[in-house]
């Protein structure tokens, strides 16, 4: 029986893996627009994780696997903020 629970514990990791997204942010100015920029993107649902460059203006998302990227984008113009999908 725990063999078995263990083998779907490790069908459900392998499934849901996390996805990676680049975006494009605008209007950065200082630190606290990356913070800003940061909570919103960590607010969105299934966004594990944020890394904000404000020299470069963009963000790397870590995500759950199917976690829009719109979606993301619409967090960070909610927070005052341009935002593209970067390809
Ligand atoms: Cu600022």
């Amino acid at each position: 029986m725990k063999k078995v629970l263990l083998a779907i514990v490790a069908i459900v990791s392998i499934t849901s893996a996390d996805q990676l997204t680049s975006l494009k942010i605008e209007g950065m100015m200082c630190p606290a627009c990356v913070k800003n920029v940061k909570g919103s993107l960590n607010d969105v649902k299934g966004v594990k994780e944020s890394s904000v460059y404000l020299k470069d203006g963009k963000a790397e998302v870590k995500s759950a696997d199917g976690t829009k990227a719109e979606t993301m984008c619409d967090a960070v113009k909610k927070a005052g903020y341009g935002c593209a999908v970067a390809k």
